[in-house]
Order: structure tokens, then sequence, then C-alpha cells
């Protein structure tokens, strides 16, 4: 009686608390079941930390919040095992108890960051152990410990041996020193450049905690359009206050290098990276920087691309300016992220070929501390591509992956994307580079070539807005994004499911129908923006809407024309041996699977051939119905998202579900804006009618072309 009065009274002031999303997945809300409250509280009666450290002590915190949260419990902390019912963290250098119980064996293959839970028993106590190796292992031991208990696991005979697979778990801020977000759609930057580094934001504990939870070990704060005067001397300061934060954590801190920073912060007359003036230059920086930063990560490089500086400006390659910045990190252990998002408007080659042209010659040409940083597709962060030919075709390089978490080419953070399908299908591709099952996952783990140095990178959609991320659901991608840079085998359904039962609600029904909805939900935005393997036709510069019909800009690569190809015949890139031969770039088995027009997965047909009208669908539909089908389908699949949204409505807390509700009468307006700008604009090629039975398109296309929007969020800074 008087616990079920407790729960009562604890539901009455949880539902006082606003449910605004600021707490993400660490919610902590009391857990409703008796059965499960009683048997969670039997085994985990008291803390017991022989040792602190600014790590253990951030362990400490957390674990007391949540499980005075969860279950209502004060949990003391004592250094003696004193009764059934410990909780027992530390390693075997920080506690006696965990040194005599004898982990060897189980430790030995965690590494640093990895962590052993088990129940077992002490002078004949019953107990839970975490341990790692390292400080930060027993932290992510025990936020693993907590999800266990958010999602109501059972305790009683634990036993988790659980490590990284990739080494850095990386999350890439495109933030600006003036605090707008490039490509963010979640307000402004977190970092308050203006008041650190005298004062600290609470928020970034927060940040950090999130961070910490899912594994990410890493931040690049600003963005890799980078400004150098973040290398200065009182920007180093605030990047050092930031790092003080972020430390317990086990979060290091990484920034972007302006390749002209000599030039433009050094008073230097040249960046050459062979000058031997140049070179001295950057190792004093970086050696400044580490005084400031005694664990600074090192740099994310975006050179020679898209306007930025870079080696080629003074004829040297990118060997010789990521080596460059290599050599001068090495001694700090700070290691190079050089991007490989390279293509130049001037050079005359299909822009899905050029990075692998380019980066394919410098294989083996990198120091041992340079990753270089693909994206996971060979154009651009499109809601579909096939992986990038750079996975596996480095074999002497190590590879690390860039995946795009903020929906810059998937509606912003208006629509419901779950993005880990995406993320899973590129990392499950199989690039055949060492024989079949030589997964990109692999080639990302190390595994593959046999890489020590190994990396995972999000593009962070993360902003001030209360919420983190816009829209409540645009949480579960950075929440997914860590996940599969801790372990990229997981799947896309596992993870959905801890993140639901931890952010929504342990309810079968519910954890069933938003995982339904949220596994639908990219394939369903693919159908209705660019079905079939079409790419990049979305609104020019600022990439919201439709704008298939973009052309005659200063840079072809940056037109819509150029990939699509639309005209009388047909649509689609031709690829293949007939066309720019991109495919080539591939192994022999991924050519025979994307080169004919028969085996081709529809999914990727339009990406790799030019396709006639008429040419015969596995529908049995020709081309053309077949597209507007998807694009129908599409739209019509949004209707049925806002439907089984809908049944949560008093299952889930009133203000997510109404924020959501209306998000998603957005994602329909845009669905259908999507689809009929581009069944009318391809119809002008096709000249085919659009299929009996579809309702038809409500403006023109004149007015669907006549759209402006000058002042959509995100758009790149124009200094
Ligand atoms: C593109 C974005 C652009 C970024 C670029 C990059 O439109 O804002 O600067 O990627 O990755 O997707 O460097």
């Amino acid at each position: 009686m008087k616990s079920v009065l407790i729960i009562i009274l604890l539901f009455i002031f949880s539902a006082g608390h606003s449910e605004d999303g600021y707490r993400l997945w660490l919610r902590y809300d009391p857990i409703s079941d008796v059965t499960k409250r009683k048997e969670y509280a039997a085994l985990l009666k008291y803390l017991v930390l022989e040792q602190t450290s600014p790590t253990f002590n951030v362990a400490e915190k957390e674990l007391k919040l949540a499980l005075n949260g969860l279950l209502g419990l004060n949990l003391t902390t004592t250094n003696v095992i004193q009764e059934a019912g410990a909780i027992i963290l530390g390693t075997p250098a920080s506690s006696k108890i965990i040194a005599s119980l004898n982990l060897h064996d189980k430790l030995r293959s965690l590494g640093d960051e990895g962590f052993s839970i088990l129940a077992t028993s002490v002078k004949g106590k019953k107990c839970i152990v975490v341990a790692g190796n390292k400080d930060v292992g027993v932290l992510y031991g025990t936020f693993h410990l907590i999800k266990l208990i958010q999602t109501y696991q059972v305790l009683q005979n634990i036993y988790v041996q659980n490590t990284p697979r990739i080494k850095h778990r990386i999350l890439n801020h495109w933030d600006n020193l003036d605090r707008t977000v490039e490509r963010g759609y979640a307000g402004f930057s977190l970092w308050d450049w203006h008041k650190l580094p005298d004062y600290i934001d609470p928020r970034y504990y927060d940040y950090a905690r999130a961070n910490a939870s899912i594994g990410i070990n890493g931040s690049v704060v600003t963005n890799v359009n980078s400004n150098a005067q973040i290398l200065t001397e009182p920007y180093l300061q605030k990047v050092a206050a930031l790092a003080n934060v972020f430390r317990p954590y086990g979060i290091k801190i990484y920034l972007t290098a302006r390749f002209s920073a000599p030039r433009e912060i050094g008073g230097m007359p040249t960046a050459d990276p062979l000058d031997p003036n140049v070179r001295s230059w950057w190792k004093k920086k970086i050696d400044e920087i580490y005084q400031h930063v005694p664990d600074f990560g090192g740099f994310v490089v975006k050179a020679n691309s898209e306007g930025q500086p870079g080696p080629q400006n003074y004829k040297r390659s990118h060997a010789d300016g990521a080596n460059m910045l290599a050599e001068a990190l090495a001694p700090h252990n700070g290691i190079v992220m050089w991007r490989a998002f390279v293509y130049d408007n001037e050079v005359p080659e299909d822009r899905a070929k050029q990075a692998f042209n380019e980066f394919k010659l410098l294989d083996g040409k990198f120091n041992k501390n340079v990753m270089i940083q693909v994206k996971n597709g060979p154009i651009d962060f499109q809601p579909r591509e096939p992986f990038h030919p750079l996975f596996g075709g480095l074999p002497q390089t190590p590879i690390n992956m860039e995946f795009q978490i903020t929906q810059e080419y998937l509606g912003y953070a208006t629509h419901l994307v779950y993005l880990a399908p995406l993320f899973k299908e590129c990392l499950d591709a199989d690039t055949y580079a060492s024989g079949k099952g030589s997964y990109v996952y692999k080639v990302i783990d190390g595994s593959l070539h046999g890489h020590a140095l190994t990396g995972m990178a999000g593009v962070a959609n993360i902003g001030n807005d209360r919420n983190w991320c816009g829209h409540p659901f645009a949480q579960s991608n950075w929440y997914s994004f860590g996940r599969l840079a801790w372990n990229p085998t997981l799947t896309s359904e596992a993870i959905a499911e801890e993140w639901i039962r931890m952010t929504f609600s342990n309810e079968q029904d519910v954890v069933k129908s938003l995982k339904e909805l949220m596994l639908a939900s990219r394939e369903i935005t693919v159908n209705y923006m660019t079905p079939l393997g079409l790419h990049h036709i979305m609104g020019w510069d600022h990439h919201y809407g439709p704008g298939p019909w973009i052309k005659d800009k200063p840079r072809a690569d940056w037109t819509s024309v150029y990939y699509h190809k639309a005209d009388d015949f047909g649509i689609g890139f031709d690829r293949t041996k007939t066309g720019s031969n991109a495919l080539g770039q591939y192994a022999p088995e991924v050519q025979e699977k994307y080169g004919s027009l028969k085996n081709c997965p529809e999914e990727y047909l339009l990406w790799f051939h030019h396709v006639s009208w008429d040419h015969k669908m596995k529908s049995g539909r020709s081309l053309w119905d077949e597209l507007c089908h998807r694009y129908y389908q599409g739209a019509d699949s949004v209707k049925w998202m806002q439907d089984s949204w809908n049944k949560m409505e008093g299952k889930v807390d009133h203000e997510r579900f109404s924020q959501v509700k209306s998000l998603l009468a957005i994602q329909y307006k845009e669905a259908v804006w999507w689809r009929n700008s581009c069944v009318l604009y391809f119809q002008t090629f096709s000249k085919k009618d659009i299929p009996p039975g579809f309702e038809k398109p409500e403006k023109s296309l004149n007015y669907y072309e006549s759209l402006q929007f000058p002042f959509a969020p995100g758009i790149r800074p124009k200094w």
C-alpha cells in the first residue's frame, strides 16, 4: 500500500515536470512496475567506491541521479562491503575488492574503454560489480547498467563484457564562431564563445553526459569550413575551458585547422606545407595548443574543397598537407582526420569519381597518425547513396567514416527520419576488397586491413534548442550514431528499441508502434524525395525542398540537371562503362552487381544507369509509372506515419505528442510538395500522364519553381 502511494506521488510529481525533451534518453522517471522496482531495489542498495577520481565522481553522481529518479533510492557511498546489494565501481588499481576478484581474464580483452558488469558474491554478500581497466571504462559501464534498468532488463545474474570496436567516436560540429551552425536546424551553437572561458554554461555538462552515455569520446567543436581565429591564444583559452568540462567524461576536444592559418593569423607570406618556416609555425602553434589542452585530440581538415585553402594551392598533395600537421601532432599523440570530400568543378570528370581518383594515388603515403575521413557515399549525404569506393579502395591507409546526423538533405529537423537504417546500409555493404565479406564496417573497425587507428565521425544535429536536436525523434539519430560508432554491428531495430524505451515508454504497444514508425521512416523519405537512385535534386544552396529544375549555376556540379540527366529518352546518370564508369572504381563483384540494367537493385537504378521511360520495372510498370508510384506512395506513407503517431495520444506525454504531431503535419505537406514538384518537372521530359488514380498536383510547375527561401536555416556563411 505504502509503495503504491509513493508511486502515485512520484507520478504526480513527474507529471508536473515539463516534458520538453531536454533530458534526452537520460530521463530517469520513476519505474511504475512495482515488482520491477522491488527487484532492482533489492539488488542495488548502496555504492562501494574505494577511490575517487574526476571520472568516478561523474559515474557516482549519475548513478545516484538515475536510481533516485527511477527507483526513488537515496544511494549512499561507502568503501566497504556491508551487506548484500552493493554496486561496486572501479578498476583493479582503484579497488582492492575488484583486484581481489581476479578479473584479469575478463578485463584483458576489454582495452582502455571496455567494461565488465557482473553479479557475484563478495564475502558471501551478493553484489554487482562494474569494472574496467581505466576509469572511463567504469563510467561507460555505469551508463550501461543504468540503461539496463531504464529498459527493464533482468539484473539477477548479470554478466556483460563490452568494449568499443572503433577507437575514435567523434561528433563533428559545423559550428561557427558567431554561433551560427552550418546545416544546423536546432538553433544556434551550444558553444558560447563570447562568454567563454569565464562562463561555463551548465549545458556543457549535460552535453558531455549524453555523449558519454553512448560512448562518444571526441568532439570537434568548430566547422570544417574553418576560421583561423580559433587557433589564436584568446580562443585557445576558451577551448581549454570546454576541454576541462569534457575531460572527466572521457571526451577529447578537437579543432578544425584552416590550412591558410599561417598567413591569416601568423603573418607569414605563404602556407606552403613544404616551406620550413610554415612547418615550424605549425609546430609552435600545436605545442601552444597542448599547453592549453594537454590531451588535445587533433585536427579535422577540409582542404582544397569547395573553395577552402589547401596544399594544392602550392602544388602540393593532400599527403604533403596532412603529414605536415601529423608530424607536429605526433609527439603529443594527436591525430589528423583529413577529409576526402574533394571535387572540383574545373575537373571534367563525374564528381562521384573525383575523391577516389585523387586519394587512390596517395594510398600508403600518409603518416601513421593520419586517417582519411570519407563520407558514406561518393556525392554528399543524399537520402540514398551507394557506399563510397574509397572504402576498401585504400588498403594501406586508415579510413574513418563520416556520417551526417544533421538532416541537411532529409527534411531538416522537421521530418521524422530515423537514420540508423541509412548508416547501417553503408556499414553492412560488401566492398569485396579482400573477397566476399569485406564489409564497410570491417574497413572502419580496422579489421579488414589491419589498422589500429580507427574512427567514426558524425556531423552533429545539436544546437541550443531546448530539446537539443529540433525534432524529438532527431535525438534518436544522435543516439544511433553513438551506438553504431561503439559497435557497428548493432541492428537499427535494437538501437531503436532501447532508445524508445528510454525516451518514450516501456509499454509494449508503444515500443512496437514507434519502432515500426522509425524503421519505415527513412525509406518513406527516399520515396518522396529521391526514389530509385535519384540524388542531388534539392533546392539550390539552402538545400531546402525540391529543386530538380536547378541548372545554369556557376558550378555545374551544384546543379540538379547534372545528376538526374532527364531527357526525352529517359532519366538517370550512366556510371557504367558506357558512361562515366564510376562503377569501375569498385571491386569486380560490385561492378557486376550494379553494372547491368537487369541486375541492378532498383534502389540504385538511376544512380548507375540512364534508363528509358518505358523500361519495364520489377513491378511490371514502366519506369515513368514506377517513379510516379514511388513519389505518391512516399507521400501517402507520411499519412500512415501521422495515423500511427495519433494512436500514441495519451500513451506518451502531451507535450512531445503535440510537437511531433505538428511536425508530422509539416512533413506531410512537404512530402506532397516534393512529390508534386518532381512529378511535374520530370513529366516535361517523359511527356506521359500521371497514372490513373493519383490525384493531380494542386499547383503548376511554374508555381513550385517560383518558390524562394532566402532565410532557410543552416545556410553556409558567405565570408
Ligand atoms: C555539404 C554541405 C556544406 C559542407 C560540405 C562539407 O552543403 O555546407 O560544407 O558538405 O562536408 O553537404 O564540407
